[in-house]
């Protein structure tokens, strides 16, 4: 099967369930990410603009560092000129998202991907304003930035609410790459206390491909594969992104039994315990 073959269907949806197909099944198995279509109605992707809109003019209260910059560690300030605008937790922020269309829909995804178990660990949303090509996330695994357990099955799934393409900055995947053990990854500016970003480095040869979605469509990635996304070359188009991370019942409770929600304001000591952990895994 090439990487596209299962692609260009539209989504099917039994209520709050979307009915995964069994080539995206494999393709996730496989690949270690995959492309859904159409997951979202754009009903329910309208209700998300406002708050997410309201988020990014900085008028939802957000606590610390769970809104900056994820390029520069920027926080405090007027969001409007970060590169990479992070919000982490915005359903603590603002409780009503809390059991949204997205939310239960990306569980019914989780556990037809991963099986039964999984749970919501966390969620946050990264958007890239136009002209920004210095938004580039950085390449990594996500399990580099987490805790290691015995059950880590993952499904992080990432909805857009504009287009994405290259132009504008979409998710790129190396397909395959969490067949591998966990490369070693180092704080991108050296000081994790400051700017959260961890980042590997790309072998010679590989080349990551760049997966265009539409607006209510989502792409699932599991904790291993390799990723990451460029600027925003775009002169108009943003490129918001909203995330649900699903994690399997016991490594979610190991997390918060060590005091780590993926807050960037968790106590540092806990971030750095996290971190050593994950040190034994590279
Ligand atoms: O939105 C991006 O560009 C990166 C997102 C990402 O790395 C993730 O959701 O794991």
């Amino acid at each position: 099967m090439t990487d596209t073959d299962y692609l260009g269907r539209m989504g099917t949806r039994d209520g709050l369930r979307y009915i995964v197909t069994q080539a995206e099944r494999e393709h996730f198995a496989q690949e270690g990410y995959v492309h859904l279509s159409s997951v979202l109605t754009e009903d329910e992707v309208r209700t998300l603009d406002p708050v997410y809109d309201a988020f990014m003019r900085g008028e939802v209260p957000v606590a610390g560092k769970d809104l900056n910059d994820m390029v520069t560690g920027e926080h405090g300030t007027d969001p409007a000129g970060y590169a990479i605008f992070n919000v982490m937790l915005p359903r603590r922020y603002y409780p009503q998202w809390q059991g949204n269309a997205f939310e239960q829909v990306g569980h019914s995804i989780a556990e037809q991907l991963c099986g039964e178990g999984m749970t919501l660990d966390f969620d946050q949303l990264l958007a890239k304003q136009p002209g920004r090509e210095d938004a580039v996330f950085a390449w990594h695994q996500d399990q580099a930035y987490w805790i290691s357990t015995d059950d880590r099955r993952t499904a992080t799934c990432w909805l857009a609410l504009d287009d994405t393409s290259p132009e504008n900055g979409c998710l790129q995947f190396l397909p395959g790459s969490h067949r591998e053990p966990v490369r070693p990854h180092h704080p991108a500016t050296g000081d994790r206390a400051r700017q959260h970003t961890l980042v590997t480095d790309l072998r010679p040869g590989e080349a990551p491909i760049p997966i265009s979605i539409r607006r209510g469509d989502i792409t699932v990635h599991n904790e291993g594969v390799l990723h990451g996304s460029g600027g925003n070359r775009s002169t108009t188009s943003r490129r918001r992104a909203y995330i649900y991370a699903y994690r399997s019942i016991d490594t979610v409770r190991q997390e918060r039994a060590l005091g780590f929600t993926h807050s960037h304001n968790d106590d540092q000591q806990v971030l750095n315990s996290v971190d050593g952990l994950l040190a034994t895994d590279s």
